[in-house]
């Protein structure tokens, strides 16, 4: 199980030969796994590589990005503080914490990452069975589970102690910094592709002013700092298959100090939208606001009672505000070149940045309607 990046379970396919190398027996061995055993690898996320290792049960072995994250062990500390506190919170509940919440598997050595020979650091994780996540939304009921699963993840960690936790990546939701580094990208022009995006950078400039709405607020005292996923979109939940509940949340490596609104942003922003993040054909993507409303109701109804009313009143603004930093993201790595984001063709960054845009300014204009919907459901 585990999953972190994204991993959808539903797309296991069978290791091609020449993949077969890539996870090489001394890292089986190291985390107490048969060399012999098989491997699969899992499609979905676009950071870390992750593969199926059936062994008397089933792991999830996963190669963590270097480049991405510089400090893996950080993310280790991170992952085991929080997953040990939601165990404990879970069977105090009455729940089962195999299946709700990650579990580390570590090496012979008693450690929770494993560096090959290569210094690729990998790590491995108890696969749960008869659960998958999606990577898109397939109705407005499985959107309002999502919505409670992060809700309750919210909450449950509502009073872990957040700054013991490492930033993993600085800046993750800085939006004004994001803001900053998107002209860094334009100023360096890496990929040679400036000339191509002019009414994007347009698009994105005339928010400029907007990136610092949320941050500002956490600056002046306003909003309080939580303990966030960072990464909350559809395919970071994992659902029951038997009962079509949500499960459990995986992909903890952005768990961070952060915004409640920027959570339920990026939940929006990838939850309720009528197209994949990727589809090229922008008359089929639209913000949806039934499924807005699913969300919310689910999320609210988890997390509700443990936001303060300026966090709840801000939700919306995380919702435009996330939308709005991934697509200058996407922007400036089809500007750098590509270097950052796994792509599939030469456009795929530009097609990503395009659609996030359509939905930010489908979002703008809905901006009074979301508030009412989550007032309804409070
Ligand atoms: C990356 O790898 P994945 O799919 O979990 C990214 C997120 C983006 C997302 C866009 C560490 O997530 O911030 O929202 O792609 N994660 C990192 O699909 O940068
Ligand atoms: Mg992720």
């Amino acid at each position: 199980m585990g999953l972190p990046g994204s991993i959808s379970h539903g797309k296991e396919r069978t290791i091609p030969m020449e993949q077969k190398s890539l996870v090489a027996p001394d890292i089986l061995s190291a985390f107490g796994l048969s060399p012999a055993c098989p491997v699969l690898p899992l499609k979905g996320g676009h950071i870390n590589d992750t593969f199926l290792v059936e062994d008397q049960g089933k792991f999830t072995l996963q190669r963590i990005n270097r480049f991405v994250f510089a400090r893996p062990q950080d993310i280790m500390e991170n992952i085991t503080g929080v997953t040990e506190f939601l165990r404990k919170k879970i069977l105090a509940r009455g729940g089962n914490p195999d299946r709700e919440t990650l579990n580390i598997r570590r090496t012979v050595d008693g450690a929770v990452l494993y560096t090959d020979r290569e210094g690729e650091p990998w790590r491995c994780m108890t696969y749960v069975d008869g659960a998958s996540s999606r990577e898109t939304v397939e109705s407005a009921a499985m959107l309002r589970e999502a919505g409670r699963a992060f809700g309750e993840f919210q909450k449950l960690l509502s009073d872990y102690p957040a700054h013991t936790l490492h930033e993993t990546i600085a800046n993750f939701h800085n939006t004004p910094e994001r803001f900053r580094q998107l002209m860094d990208a334009v100023r360096g022009d890496k990929g040679g592709r400036v000339s191509q995006v002019g009414p994007e950078l347009a698009f994105a400039a005339q928010r400029e002013g907007s990136c610092s709405l949320l941050t500002d607020l956490l600056k002046e005292g306003k909003l309080p700092l939580r303990v966030t996923h960072n990464d909350t979109k559809m395919s970071n939940v994992l659902m029951d298959d038997a009962t079509g509940k949500a499960l459990c949340v995986i992909d903890l490596d952005t768990v961070m100090p952060g915004l409640a609104a920027f959570d339920f942003g990026d939940s929006i922003r990838t939850g309720a939208t009528t197209a994949a993040e990727d589809e090229a054909d922008l008359s089929k993507v639209h913000f949806d606001l039934g499924l807005f409303e699913a969300y919310g109701e689910g999320f609210l109804s988890a997390a509700g009672d443990a936001l303060t009313p300026l966090e709840l009143e801000t939700l919306p603004d995380g919702a435009i505000l996330m939308t709005f930093e991934v697509g200058i993201r996407f922007l400036a790595d089809y500007l750098n070149g590509d270097v950052y984001f796994r792509t599939a063709y030469p456009e795929h960054n530009l097609v990503r940045a395009r659609n996030q845009f359509r939905l930010v300014e489908e979002m703008e204009q809905s901006r009074s309607q979301m508030g009412d919907i989550l007032r309804r459901h409070l």
